[in-house]
C-alpha cells in the first residue's frame, strides 16, 4: 500500500488525491478513469469486504474515512450518500452506491474477469448463496459478537456466537469438495465471507475446530493484492 498526501501520476492521468490513494500490482480487464472513493470505517469487515476486492482487483481507490464513533454516518452529508446511514459507499464516476455486497457485485460486473461473478444460472446462483449468507448469518453471528467487544457493549452474545459456529460448520462442510467457497476459483462469494471470518476470534468465536476453514483464510490471503483488516487485540484475540 502506498500513501500519497500530494499529486499521484499514473500512466497518461493526473489526480490530486485528498485521501491516502492505494493501488496494488496485479493487472485488471479494465480500469476506472479516476480513482474510486471508498467511504469507510477502518474496523468494519463490511467496509474491509470491499476494499479488499478494490486491491484484488488492483482498481485505484482512495479511501475517506467515516467516524462511526462520532456519528458521522448519521449527518447529513454522510445520508446523502447512502440514506441507510451505513458505511460502506464508494462513488465512482459519478455512481454513489452503498451495501457492501451490491458494490461487489457492481466492481466484478464493471471491472473483473467473469471468474468473480459467473455469469451462468447456477454459477451465479452459488455465489449468490454465500452473499446471503453474509448478509444474514455471518452479519447477525460472527460480526455482531466481534462488534460488542469492539464497542465494548453490553450485550449477550450466546445466539450471535452459536449462530457463527453453525455458519462455520456449513463453511467447514462446503470447502470439503472445493478450494473456494462457490467452486474451484475465487469469487466474491469468498470476497463476502472473509473478513469478519477471519477476525471471528476477536468477538470470542474460535476458529480451531474448522481446519478447511482456516485453509481457504490462507488460500485468500495469498491471493495478490490481498491485504488484512486491522488486527484488534479483543476476545480472543486479546
Ligand atoms: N448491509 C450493509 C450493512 C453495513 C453495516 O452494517 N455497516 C455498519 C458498519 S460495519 C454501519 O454502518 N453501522 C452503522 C449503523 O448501522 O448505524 C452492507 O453490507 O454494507
Amino acid at each position: 500500500m502506498r500513501r500519497l498526501a500530494f499529486m499521484f501520476i499514473t500512466g497518461n492521468r493526473t489526480m490530486a488525491p485528498t485521501q491516502p490513494l492505494h493501488r496494488t500490482a496485479m493487472t485488471t480487464a479494465s480500469s476506472p478513469a479516476r480513482p474510486i472513493v471508498l467511504h469507510r470505517f477502518e474496523l468494519s469487515g463490511h467496509c474491509h469486504r470491499v476494499e479488499l476486492m478494490l486491491r484484488l482487483l488492483d482498481l485505484a481507490f482512495v479511501t475517506q474515512d467515516v467516524d462511526l464513533r462520532q456519528g458521522e454516518h448519521k449527518r447529513a452529508g454522510f445520508l446523502a450518500l447512502n440514506p441507510f446511514g451505513q458505511v460502506p459507499v464508494i462513488e465512482d464516476d459519478g455512481i454513489v452506491m452503498g451495501d457492501s455486497n451490491a458494490i461487489l457485485v457492481y466492481l466484478a460486473l464493471r471491472y473483473a474477469p467473469p471468474s468473480w461473478l459467473p455469469r451462468e444460472p447456477l454459477g451465479a446462483a452459488q455465489v449468490q448463496r454465500w452473499l446471503s449468507a453474509a448478509a444474514g448469518p455471518l452479519a447477525y453471528g460472527a460480526a455482531r459478537s466481534r462488534v460488542a467487544q469492539l464497542f465494548a457493549l453490553e450485550r449477550d452474545c450466546t445466539e450471535a456466537i452459536a449462530a457463527a459456529h453453525a455458519l462455520f460448520g456449513v463453511m467447514e462442510h462446503t470447502l470439503q469438495a472445493h478450494g473456494f467457497l462457490a467452486g474451484e476459483t475465487p469469487t466474491i462469494a469468498d470476497v463476502a465471507m472473509y473478513s469478519y471470518t477471519a477476525h471471528a476470534p476477536e468477538g470470542n468465536v474460535s476458529l480451531h475446530a474448522y481446519a478447511r476453514l482456516r485453509d481457504w483464510l490462507r488460500r485468500i490471503e495469498a491471493l495478490p493484492g490481498f491485504a488484512p483488516m486491522p488486527a484488534s487485540r479483543i476476545g480472543l484475540a486479546a
